[in-house]
């Protein structure tokens, strides 16, 4: 072989070395990143922020010292997931998991319970699909009705929707002007029947379902106010399932959705009342309040196993910002602290 073969050979090894070292070190770009499916992109998001540390964090920490010691002991766990409101159901089944898998329990319960919740996380923007959007937001007295609506109303704003409320908790008129006075501070349009003092208590809620429709067809969305308790002896269900019916007089289709309200520090109770709404009125979706008072984190997991109805927002605080779209997986990670704060 001749020196200039060699030569040749030599400098094309070089250039093919080179062009190799070039590609190793060419920075990546970056991949087209496929639809992302998760609540936080989907869903609106602005001022309202979750916590800087989940006020919910608190909800497990009866468990801490049977996950700090990794433990398997079956008694105790049964009593820790009895306690935290899991439910008989859901704990069997999970306690049996947790002696089967050779996972601590620590993975085990967060891959277990984000797993559980993965679907009530919807991936529907329901409001987006009727215009105006009706949605009647129900629950028993006190379970925080009346301040959600506020904060949904400011929430939705803040994303450029055009948003009414109809007050139709005609039980009290204590009740119409405290959601009167929080629509005017977060600047929402309300719509109420104005009666005189005496009258104003009592009215028919579906009569004023029907005029705050018709009043409110210029709006994007429309969220109706309703009361957990009546004036007269009759059932609070049935006049539930009346006032479904007026808003579908009114607007074909109305309510689209219809949000239970629970409260999260309730425990065990939320269960059964869920089902006595849905029994009645259908329910499609649920909005947990009072996070920041939960402390037995297990209810929710139970509420959502027994219903299978999405959860859409969560309330956390008395402020007008301090509600959240729910993102199961965050929500998870939040019980058990693993979320830098
Ligand atoms: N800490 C905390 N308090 C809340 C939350 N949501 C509501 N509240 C409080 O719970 C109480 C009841 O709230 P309302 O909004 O009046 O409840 P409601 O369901 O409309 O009650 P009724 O109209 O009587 O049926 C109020 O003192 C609220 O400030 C929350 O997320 N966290
Ligand atoms: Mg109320």
């Amino acid at each position: 072989m001749n020196s200039e073969l060699l030569i040749g050979i030599g400098i094309g090894l070089l250039l093919i070395g080179l062009l190799v070292l070039w590609l190793l070190k060419k920075p990546k770009t970056s991949l087209p990143v496929s639809k992302v499916e998760r609540a936080s992109e989907i869903l609106p998001q602005s001022t309202p922020s979750l916590p800087s540390k989940a006020k919910w964090s608190k909800a497990f920490t009866s468990w801490l010292p049977l996950l700090s010691s990794a433990s398997k002991d079956r008694e105790q766990w049964e009593e820790a997931l009895i306690r935290s409101d899991m439910g008989p159901k859901l704990a069997d089944q999970l306690l049996g998991d947790l002696l089967k898998t050779d996972m601590e329990p620590k993975s085990f319960f967060v891959s277990r319970l984000k797993e559980i919740l993965r679907p009530a996380q919807s991936q529907q923007l329901p409001w987006e699909s009727n215009r105006p959007w009706v949605c009647f937001v129900v629950g028993v007295n006190g379970v925080g009705k009346t301040s959600t609506i506020v904060k949904l109303g400011a929430y939705f704003k803040q994303m450029g929707k055009k948003v009414g409320v109809v007050g139709a908790d005609t039980f009290r008129k204590a009740a119409i002007e405290q959601i009167e006075r929080g629509c005017q501070m977060a600047g929402i349009e309300f719509f109420s029947e104005k009666k005189s003092d005496e009258e104003s208590e009592g009215v028919d809620p579906s009569s004023v379902i029907f005029d705050g429709l018709k009043h409110f067809a210029h709006c994007d969305m429309i969220f109706v106010d309703t009361s957990g308790r009546l004036h007269t002896k009759k059932n609070l269900m049935e006049e539930l399932k009346k006032m479904k019916r007026v808003a579908d007089k009114v607007q074909p289709g109305a309510p689209h959705d219809v949000w239970l309200v629970v409260d999260s520090t309730l425990g065990q109770n939320l269960v059964q009342q869920a089902l006595v709404f849905n029994e009645a009125v259908q329910l499609s979706g649920l909005i947990l309040t009072k996070m920041d008072g939960l402390s037995k984190g297990g209810v929710i997991f139970q509420l959502f196993q027994t219903l299978q109805k999405p959860i859409w927002f969560m309330a956390h605080g008395e402020n007008v910002n301090d509600i959240s779209p729910f993102e199961s997986e965050n929500f998870v990670e939040d019980l058990f602290d693993l979320r830098a704060s």
